[in-house]
């Protein structure tokens, strides 16, 4: 497997992680397996568990997946992505994202899902995941509607996890 290239990751407050992502089309093929390839090579540096399309600035139902990048690698790609069913139950977890570098909360969320995805085929297909693949998953559509991990909190909490971003991304650019 040759090496794709990676690309930045946008940080919140930017605005193209608020938008609604679009599907990919028949029209989208070619475009859509490198993009891949690149969000995997972009995931995996970072390091991170998943990554979707707007994170990298493309406003495509697009996300690149894998809970267990160090034991065991396996690569997932999900085209079009929707939740077709959820549990009633709930599940809490400590979550983070490549777009709020360093800030972390626990996130409460249906337990199991079950996705409907397009693989880079075409192919139809079904995920049903718990625990971290399944607020993984969540996490992953979350960023196709503009949604973030901090959308599930308090405002207090959101507000104090917003305001420490924004402070240590201007520690960081002052070096
Ligand atoms: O790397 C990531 N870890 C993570 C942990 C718990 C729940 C979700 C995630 S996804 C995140 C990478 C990311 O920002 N994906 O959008
Ligand atoms: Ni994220």
């Amino acid at each position: 497997m040759t090496e794709a290239e990676t690309l930045p990751i946008l940080f919140v407050p930017d605005k193209r992680l608020r938008l609604k992502a679009r599907p990919i089309g028949d029209a989208d093929g070619d475009k859509v397996r490198a993009l891949a390839d690149k969000m995997l090579a972009t995931m995996y540096a970072a390091p991170g568990i998943g990554l979707a399309a707007p994170q990298i600035g493309e406003g495509l139902r697009l996300v690149v997946l894998d809970i267990q990048p160090k034991e065991k690698p396996e690569p997932m790609v999900l085209v079009n992505p929707e939740i077709i069913a959820e549990s009633a139950e709930l599940a809490m977890r400590e979550e983070g994202c490549l777009s709020l570098p360093g800030q972390y909360a626990d996130v409460t969320r249906p337990a199991r899902v079950k996705v409907r995805y397009l693989d880079l085929t075409g192919a139809k297909r079904e995920i049903e995941g718990d625990g971290l693949l399944s607020a993984c998953l969540q996490h992953e559509i979350d960023h196709l509607n503009g949604v973030l991990f901090v959308d599930h909190l308090s405002a207090l909490k959101r507000n104090m996890i917003l305001r420490k971003l924004a402070k240590d991304l201007k520690s960081q650019q002052r070096g």
